[in-house]
């Protein structure tokens, strides 16, 4: 609580507007207005300003990129690492501005501001670590006498790198910084609702020693991730965000004839937890709170849809309700909030719609009270609590602090597993059961790229949970995990006939 408070005196040192941002790179030089960046907390607060990209200068962005990727990609691995792990550093050093911005911009609460800056670090460490050693000399593959075969990684050429609002930070770092140490010039475009986290995360990636040529900083809407994508120069496209705009973005790579460009992407899911007869009941409900109402329910994680063992489902359904109405929605810069506002009103509303729709057929078993005092202008949903008649009735992804829960018979959990597999995603899965045999089974069953058996299914820590899922979920390889860099780069293998070169192989000892 003490941290808590010194977090919030620190915040209060920076006053508003808190930054006025306009696209960053070399030779773009940007003069005129910039729109409003209002904040979800009361849709008034003018947190900022920023000036959206010219359509037009697209191409002038990548000409510049071209040019920074050729030094860049010939830059030893040691000084690209060094300049993502400085990242890190000058993050730290500046914890309470950056989390002033969360907080106005993101509407993110102090504890999620807090791990969303320490996950960008980590990300910023992991990946520079892991490019000193992918991206070294390479690997003597083994091979007859008097050949080497040398196998090695290099950068792929321009990436452009899309990110959603909902980790405006660490999601949006963790892209770039997997670009960059790979050896590649970056295009970053930032999600339309928080360009100024990003642009505070540019400007200190540029202090931290990345050129201004290699690294882009490009706000905008969708307008401006499409004609990035349509380019023809694109080497790569790392993307997070919905499954929709994914395929949009396949569909557009796919027409390109110069090369077949690779995709990452992360989307959605419709994310499912187990609970037998045999959980603890007081940890099911810490962990469903957390799982469901945390950041808002604004994760991708977050958990959508509780599977209850009959036998237990009144008495947790009950224990639920009493912790959710516990929660206090409230001004995130406020030491006390547990749950701050969506991020716009398109959200909110989207939210209370399915509200409307499911109280009508379903039935509504809790809703949490609004924020109270003078924020009424602001997006709020308080958490609700819905329980569904079969689970089909959930038929997508509500991105928001709404959890629906069935009952299931212990005879039909074949069935209900059924159902989770075909909703075609796959991406987190939570389990609580004492009983081995039935975490097998239900992990077994489901192609889902995150489980967790007996603890809350959010949070994955970067180089310990590597995150990302599967069918509609994502293509992976999983972010903060040992697969993610080599899909950033692409693979080279050298074969020297040694004998002929006078047994001479170290020209190419490579970087
Ligand atoms: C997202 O919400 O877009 O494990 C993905 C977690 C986070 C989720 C990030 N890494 O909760």
């Amino acid at each position: 609580a003490a941290s808590r408070l010194a977090l919030v005196e620190g915040m209060g040192k920076f006053s508003l507007p808190l930054v006025d941002a306009k696209p960053l790179g070399a030779g773009l030089s940007f003069k005129g207005a910039g729109r409003a960046v209002l904040s979800p907390v009361d849709g008034r607060t003018v947190v900022g300003s920023v000036a959206d990209t010219p359509l037009d200068q697209v191409g002038a962005i990548f000409d510049q990129a071209a040019k920074g990727f050729q030094r860049w990609s010939r830059t030893p691995v040691e000084e690209r690492a060094a300049a993502v792990s400085r990242l890190g550093d000058l993050l730290e050093a500046n914890r309470d501005r950056l989390m002033a911005i969360l907080a106005r911009e993101g509407g993110k609460t102090l504890p999620d501001g807090i791990a969303e800056i320490r996950e960008a670090v980590d990300f910023c460490r992991y990946y520079a670590a892991e490019a000193r050693t992918l991206f070294g000399e390479g690997t003597l593959m083994p091979g007859p006498t008097g050949e080497e075969n040398r196998y090695r990684h290099r950068g792929r050429g321009t990436f452009v790198c899309i990110s959603p609002w909902n980790f405006p930070l660490a999601i949006f770092l963790g892209q770039v910084t997997a670009a960059l140490v790979s050896g590649n010039a970056v295009i970053a475009k930032p999600a339309e609702q928080t360009p100024l986290i990003a642009y505070e995360a540019i400007r200190l990636a540029y202090e931290a020693g990345v050129p201004q040529d290699v690294l882009f900083y490009v706000p905008g809407d969708g307008s401006v991730g499409a004609a990035l994508v349509k380019e023809p120069r694109v080497a790569g496209v790392a993307f997070t965000g919905s499954t929709e705009t994914a395929w949009a973005i396949n569909r557009t790579l796919a027409e390109k004839r110069g090369a077949i460009v690779p995709l990452i992407a992360e989307t959605g899911g419709i994310n499912a937890m187990l609970v037998d007869a045999t959980a603890l009941p007081e940890q099911v409900t810490d962990d469903v709170v957390m799982s469901a109402f945390r950041s808002a329910g604004q994760r991708c994680s977050a958990l959508r849809l509780l599977f209850l063992q009959e036998d237990v489902a009144d008495k947790l359904i009950d224990m639920l309700k009493g912790a959710a109405a516990e929660l206090k929605l409230g001004d995130p810069a406020d030491a006390a909030a547990d749950v701050g506002p969506v991020i716009d009103k398109e959200a909110r509303d989207k939210l209370l719609e399915h509200v409307a729709v499911m109280r009508t057929s379903e039935k509504l078993v809790f809703a949490g009270k609004g924020p109270q005092g003078g924020l009424a202008d602001g997006f709020w949903v308080a958490p609700h609590i819905i329980e569904l008649s079969g689970p089909e009735k959930l038929t997508a992804e509500t991105f928001g602090p709404l959890l629906h829960v069935v009952r299931y018979k212990a005879k039909d959990l074949p069935k209900m597993l059924d159902t989770i597999a075909a909703t075609g995603y796959g991406l987190t899965l939570g389990v609580h059961s004492r009983i081995d045999a039935t975490v097998k089974t239900v992990v077994d069953r489901l192609s889902v790229g995150n489980v967790y058996v007996n603890r809350n299914m959010i949070g994955a820590v970067v180089g310990t949970q590597p995150f990302g899922g599967s069918g509609l979920s994502g293509t992976g390889p999983k972010a903060g995990g040992p697969a993610y860099l080599t899909r950033f780069a692409l693979e080279q293998v050298v074969s020297i006939n040694t004998a002929a070169a006078g047994g001479n192989a170290s020209l190419i000892a490579m970087a």
